[in-house]
């Protein structure tokens, strides 16, 4: 890109892209698992890192070099890597960071099965974790103890939506010489850049915002200097989670709309929260863009605009937003987030199931909390779906026990 300060819509269409043979104006799938050597001593050249080049596809691929590099220029980082899920990321930051013996400081609102990773695979290798409310400065402080190695933020989290302050927390851990590692797939490094708050690692799930189209699998992880790029590269190497490079073109492809695309979630979000809060079915309504939210101002000093997703609760509890999830459809039952199209779903019975109740109800994700990932269709067709669905509802049934 012959620009020497890009904006971020700019590098959204511009980042990662090299020169490639025959003079593509977007990367080639190099859709192949290894690479020839042109001789013995390249090959060992290569191995011992005298020389670049690309050896094995789980170690390194142009396609997944160029979607790589690209993330890692938005996020202002120093390299990514590529990984083949979310959860794959997560699970590689981790293992990356952690030694048998450590403890980690989570937010309580946190994707269900990030707390389960924590809490029934590294507890198994003697890692101990507590989880805190992130908004709340001084519960982070004191859960820190001596063997405190990684402070583990989702912001805003999922589904409840609590907005940590990463610059106050990454001051906090770095006085102990703890790790910050921030999950920004709420916000995309379109509306928020958590390395320039002072966090260490940034992860993400692709699946989301990122790519945008509900048709990849991935994730990726940021790092901000080179040392903790190696040693985080030889890990996911053994681990051998990596995303493939089809879908890596596809997350790149997906790039170049992203800050347009934040732009539209939001704008239709904002409508749709307003909306919300003046239904008179509507118990509350949860989203960063509203003054009503409890951590408002840390969200308006940390990221660029409040995004696309939404969590409220009917009045009627769970009985009610099943009658409205049940009578959606424009909007479309289903998980997952961050995608065109708007997606409803119930955390209690699906993304959070895995958490068990209690851990659900500490981290206060109700039965009736409904989340909403609005899409960038009309925001007049979301909210005439909306509008019949909640029509649907007769507040006198009983709840069931979830
Ligand atoms: N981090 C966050 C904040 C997520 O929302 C998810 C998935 C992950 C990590 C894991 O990413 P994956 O491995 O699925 O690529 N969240 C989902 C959700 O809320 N509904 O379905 C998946």
């Amino acid at each position: 890109m012959s620009h020497k300060n890009p904006n971020i819509e700019s590098k959204c269409v511009h980042s990662g892209i090299k020169e490639y043979q025959y003079g593509p104006v977007v990367p080639p799938i190099y859709q192949t698992s290894t690479f020839k050597f042109e001789n013995t001593s390249h090959g060992a050249a290569l191995f011992k890192g005298e020389e670049k080049g690309y050896i094995y596809t789980r170690m390194s691929n142009p396609t997944i070099e160029a979607m790589e590099d690209a993330i890692a220029d938005l996020e202002e980082g120093y390299k990514a890597l590529g990984c083949a899920s979310g959860m794959a990321a997560i699970h590689t930051a981790l293992a990356a960071l952690l030694n048998a013996g450590d403890h980690v400081v989570c937010s309580k609102s946190v994707y269900g099965p990030t707390a389960t990773l924590l809490s029934t695979v590294f507890s198994r290798f003697d890692i101990e974790t507590t989880y805190v409310s992130g908004s709340d400065i001084e519960e982070v402080r004191e859960a820190i103890k001596p063997n405190t190695k990684v402070i583990y933020l989702e912001t805003p989290g999922n589904p409840t939506l609590e907005i940590t302050d990463i610059e106050e927390v990454s001051k906090i851990a770095h006085a102990s010489n703890i790790k910050v590692v921030v999950d920004n797939t709420f916000m995309s490094p379109a509306l928020q850049k958590p390395i320039t708050l002072g966090a260490d690692v940034v992860v993400h799930s692709l699946t989301k915002f990122l790519n945008g189209h509900a048709d990849v699998v991935g994730g990726i992880i940021v790092v901000k200097d080179e040392l903790s790029y190696k040693n985080f590269r030889k890990v996911l190497n053994q681990l051998g989670g990596v995303i493939d490079p089809f879908n890596a073109f596809l997350v790149h492809r997906g790039i170049k709309t992203l800050a347009l695309r934040m732009e539209r979630h939001t704008e239709n979000a904002i409508k749709i929260a307003k909306y919300l809060e003046e239904h008179p079915k509507v118990k509350w309504v949860r989203y960063p863009g509203l003054k009503s939210h409890p951590q408002y101002m840390i969200g308006q000093k940390q990221h660029k605009l409040p995004g696309g997703m939404i969590t409220f609760e009917l009045k009627g509890g769970y009985h009610a937003g099943e009658t409205a999830m049940n009578s959606v459809g424009f909007c479309q039952l289903a998980v997952s987030l961050g995608g065109v199209e708007t997606l409803i779903q119930h955390p209690a019975s699906m993304t959070h199931f895995s958490m068990g109740k209690e851990a659900r109800v500490a981290a206060g994700i109700t039965d009736g909390l409904v989340r909403l990932s609005v899409g960038i269709e009309n925001v007049n067709d979301i909210i005439e779906d909306l509008e019949q669905a909640f029509s649907k509802i007769k507040l006198e049934v009983k709840e069931p026990v979830l």
